[in-house]
């Protein structure tokens, strides 16, 4: 990576120790101009799917244990896209836009094969910041939801991050579940202003057909050597066959072995993806990414971070002011596609079936989160979401957008 030089060498240089007494909080984080991603966070939840074929593909495994290996085999290949695209189109991790509560980011892939997928994404909490998500496949009976929020921290010129919520996969033919736990992460390179995605410990998916696997994540300087390396295991729920073993690279290429036989091989590299369709600006929501931040992404790309800031700030205030009114009036943001519910017994019950067993194996059990650090527990609303599509809701969105747009105009 190239060294920084001038100017950047020292903002980044004040940069890293204003970290040094950082808090937690990224959001509040001021960093330096070049370091500024033109994406808001509300976004990332599109690396789920950009391999549409691979999403729906266990729909179509009849075996149980080969639909697990597929689930398995497509969370795989979405680390590429989650964890290292910045770094690969951009040339370093970049911090990311910070969203606004209600923020939107609406989409689908279209794909020959697997026909449409559709994306909901929208921050339900801005304090926490969680983002939540809703990816569909109606064609496939495909459906994956989640929410997600950081808990950050510096140590030793390293930012640690855990990551706080879960992803949850549903698959309509089988009526089967998968819990997904989010793995936790680090970013390197900072020392030289290029900093990168490197993720550690582990991540969990439990299947209610009854599989296990576990995904071990190491970098550089561990077992393998190689950065973004992994080694995965799926097996019964109980049961200490490994049915399968999967190692390799999540940004390069893994091999997936049943024994000692290399029954496939997966090319993160190779594997292109599926763009994803969104409407034009002038059509968009006022409450959608793309549109909300426009004038703040126009700043950014004349490199006129005086103008960023005031965009910035635009928004910010207008925030501000909406969740004075609302307290002042006694009333909430409602959230357009997502609701909180007090228990979510499907998951519980496969973190339970997962924990016992891996507490048998002499693990750390496996908990969830409190609701309290993601602001409660999220789900898609379909009733919500039906009344949109409907149209019932029309004179109620415009209302909620015209409320934002009308703050941030002054
Ligand atoms: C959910 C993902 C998450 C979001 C990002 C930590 C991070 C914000 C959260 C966890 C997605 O499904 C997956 C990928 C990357 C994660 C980001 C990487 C990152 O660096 C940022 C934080 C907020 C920063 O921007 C820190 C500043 C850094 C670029 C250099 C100082």
């Amino acid at each position: 990576a190239a060294a920084l030089t001038g100017t950047a060498k020292s903002t980044w240089a004040s940069f890293l120790k204003s970290i040094a007494s950082f808090n937690g909080d990224l959001a509040s984080m001021t960093a330096p101009p070049f370091i500024l991603g033109k994406t808001s966070l509300v976004e990332y939840s599109a690396y789920w799917t950009e391999h549409p074929k691979l999403f729906v593909a266990p729909a179509k495994e009849t075996d149980p244990e080969k639909r697990a290996l597929a689930v398995l085999t497509w969370f795989l290949s979405t680390l590429k896209q989650q964890y290292s695209s910045r770094s690969e189109k951009l040339g370093s991790e970049k911090k990311p836009l910070n969203p606004f509560l209600g923020e939107l980011f609406l989409g689908h892939w279209d794909d020959e094969e697997a026909g449409r997928t559709e994306l909901i994404s929208e921050q339900v909490s801005h304090h926490p910041p969680v983002t939540a998500y809703s990816i569909f496949n109606e064609k496939h009976g495909v459906r994956l939801q989640g929410y997600n929020g950081q808990r950050a921290s510096f140590a030793s010129m390293t930012i640690t991050v855990k990551q706080v919520g879960h992803a949850r996969l549903h698959i309509d033919a089988f009526d089967e579940d998968y819990f997904i736990s989010l793995p936790a992460l680090h970013i390197e390179g900072l020392v030289y202003g290029t900093p990168y995605v490197e993720l550690e410990k582990s991540t969990v998916i439990q299947s209610s057909s009854g599989y296990f696997a576990k995904i071990e994540y190491s970098g550089k300087g561990w077992v393998s050597g190689k950065k973004n390396s992994f080694s995965a295991t799926l097996q019964k729920t109980g049961s200490k066959e490994i049915l399968y073993n999967i190692a390799g690279q999540w940004t390069d290429s893994f091999t997936i072995k049943k024994g000692k036989t290399e029954i496939d091989t997966y090319s993160a590299k190779a594997n292109p993806t599926t763009p994803l369709t969104i409407k034009p600006l002038e059509e968009q929501d006022p409450l959608e990414s793309r549109r909300a931040w426009a004038k703040v992404v126009a700043a950014i790309d004349k490199c006129d971070y005086e103008e960023t800031g005031i965009e910035k700030s635009k928004i910010e205030n207008a925030q501000r002011e909406l969740r004075k009114k609302e307290k002042a009036e006694g009333t909430v943001w409602e959230r357009r596609y997502f609701s909180t519910i007090d228990d979510l017994p499907v998951v519980n019950q496969l973190v339970e079936a997962a924990s016992r067993w891996t507490v048998s194996q002499g693990l750390s059990p496996l908990l969830l989160d409190e609701p309290a650090k993601t602001n409660g527990i999220w789900v898609f609303d379909e009733k919500k979401y039906e009344d949109i599509k409907s149209g019932k809701k029309d004179a109620e969105l415009k209302a909620a957008a015209e409320k934002v747009e009308e703050a941030t105009a002054h």
